[in-house]
């Protein structure tokens, strides 16, 4: 394909940014609120259907305790509530303990290297996204990123493609010039609803999902030194995922 940019989903992709992170942060903020919620791995696993923060408190109220939903402001307790999140969350990724998953930071070098243009598709809030890279990569990397969409800029969230679309619209590209990287189900069908070839990275959370349609399917995007394990596709004789494999989709 004639590949001229490369498009990241972040949660999951870039970092395992979930489990360990994102959940934790949640579960800070109920308490610091008063309220006796907690978001164990299980059940966080499952609320991850729902893409985004204040949808997902909204989805866990809904479904435990929907007393509250009929508050007048609930709608500002949930803004309220994931303001303090955001601030647990960026607190954490700036503690360095979550790294990015292996190969994104050869494969972002080598694209840059090659001139490609690069973006970011995610549904998390941006002041994630820009904590995240700057504490990993240093802040220089917020300027590799030519388009940056995150959070609240589309209304629907995915699995819509709304994220996507507007990202290639921002780079004036066609779908055909661009591949996605994402790691999950709703994260899949956002990018092929928005007609993007995806190769996706897999994690403990996603690992069983649906992938039907994706370019390739791997454990992760490998290092030369430290293969990566193909599920779907083929790496066509390399042990990790560079622009010759992905130019070859
Ligand atoms: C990621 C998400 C996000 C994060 C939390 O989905 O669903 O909601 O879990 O971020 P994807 P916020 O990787 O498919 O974009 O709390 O900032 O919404
Ligand atoms: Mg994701």
């Amino acid at each position: 394909m004639d590949l001229q940019a490369l498009i990241f989903d972040v949660d999951g992709t870039l970092a395992d940014t979930e489990r360990d992170g994102h959940r934790l942060a949640f579960n800070q903020a109920f308490l610091q609120a008063g309220l006796n919620w907690y978001w164990d791995v299980a059940m966080y696993g499952e609320l991850l259907a729902v893409a985004g923060g204040k949808e997902r408190i909204k989805f866990y109220v809904k479904h435990y305790y929907p007393a509250y939903q009929k508050l007048a402001d609930f709608d500002a307790i949930v803004a309220k509530l994931h303001y303090e999140k955001t601030q647990h969350y960026t607190q954490l990724l700036a503690t360095g303990k979550i790294p990015l998953r292996p190969g994104v930071k050869r494969l972002l070098l080598e694209a840059r290297a090659a001139g490609l243009r690069l973006a970011i598709a995610t549904t998390t809030t941006p002041e994630n996204v820009t904590a995240l890279l700057s504490h990993t990569l240093g802040e220089d990397a917020l300027s590799w990123f030519e388009v940056m969409a995150a959070g609240d800029v589309v209304p629907a969230k995915k699995p819509a493609p709304d994220i996507y679309q507007w990202t290639l619209q921002k780079m004036q590209l066609g779908p055909e010039h661009c591949l996605a990287f994402e790691d999950s189900e709703n994260g899949i069908k956002s990018s092929l609803g928005a007609g993007l070839k995806t190769v996706v990275t897999i994690n403990d959370y996603t690992a069983a999902q649906c992938f039907d349609g994706a370019a390739m399917v791997l454990s992760d995007l490998g290092e030369p030194d430290y293969g990566c394990q193909v599920l779907q596709g083929n790496l066509r004789g390399s042990n990790h995922v560079n622009l010759k494999v992905l130019t070859a989709l």
